[in-house]
C-alpha cells in the first residue's frame, strides 16, 4: 500500500486510539489506505479547521472523526469541508459514551455528519462505511465488498451449524 490516503482518521486524544484501532483494521483489510492523526475540536481548534479545508486538496475522500465526552471533532471538521465526515463515539469512563454518542449524532440540519455506534462494532464500521462510500466511485472496491458480504453469510451460516451440533 503506497498510494496517498483517501480516508483519514482524526481522533481528540490518543487515549481514544486504542478503543479505535478497529476502523485502520477494517480499512486495511480492503487494502485502502489512510492517515491517523490526532487533534482536538477544543485543544487544537486552528489545527483541525486547517486539516479540514485542505483535505480535498490533499486527495481525502472521507474523513472519520473519533472522540469522546463533549465530542465535537467530527461536527467540526464537517463545518468545514464537503466530504462525508463520519463521527464515531468513543466510549468514555463516567457515562459510557452516551455523552460521546449525543454531541455526535446530535448535529444542527445541513451539516451532516453520519454517526457510528458507540463501542462495539462502531470502530470496524466506521471503516467499513468508508469502504461503502469510496466503493461508489471503484469498481475493484465494490467487487471486494460484494466478496466481503458472501463471506459473512458462510461465516455465520458456520457459527450456526456448529452451535445446532453443539446444542444436539
Ligand atoms: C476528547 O476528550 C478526546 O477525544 C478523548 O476521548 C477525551 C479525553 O481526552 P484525554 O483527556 O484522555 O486527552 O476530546
Amino acid at each position: 500500500m503506497d498510494s496517498l490516503p483517501r480516508v483519514g482518521i482524526v481522533m481528540g486524544s490518543d487515549s481514544d486510539w486504542p478503543k479505535i484501532k478497529g476502523v485502520k483494521k477494517a480499512l486495511d483489510e480492503f487494502e485502502v489506505e489512510c492517515e491517523v492523526r490526532v487533534m482536538s475540536a477544543h485543544r487544537t481548534p486552528e489545527i483541525v479547521m486547517e486539516y479540514a479545508r485542505t483535505a480535498t486538496e490533499r486527495g481525502l475522500q472521507v474523513i472519520i472523526a473519533a472522540a469522546g465526552g463533549a465530542a465535537h471533532l467530527a461536527g467540526v471538521v464537517a463545518a468545514h469541508t464537503t466530504l462525508p465526515v463520519i463521527g464515531l463515539p468513543v466510549p468514555t469512563p463516567n457515562l459510557g459514551g452516551l455523552d460521546s454518542l449525543l454531541s455526535t449524532v446530535q448535529m444542527p440540519g445541513d451539516v451532516p455528519v453520519a454517526s457510528m455506534a458507540v463501542g462495539m462494532g462502531g470502530s470496524r464500521n466506521a471503516g467499513l462505511f468508508a469502504v461503502q462510500i469510496l466503493a461508489t466511485g471503484d469498481n475493484v472496491l465494490r467487487e471486494k465488498f460484494s466478496d466481503f458480504k458472501l463471506k459473512l453469510v458462510e461465516k455465520i451460516k458456520a457459527k450456526d451449524a456448529a452451535l445446532q451440533a453443539q446444542i444436539e
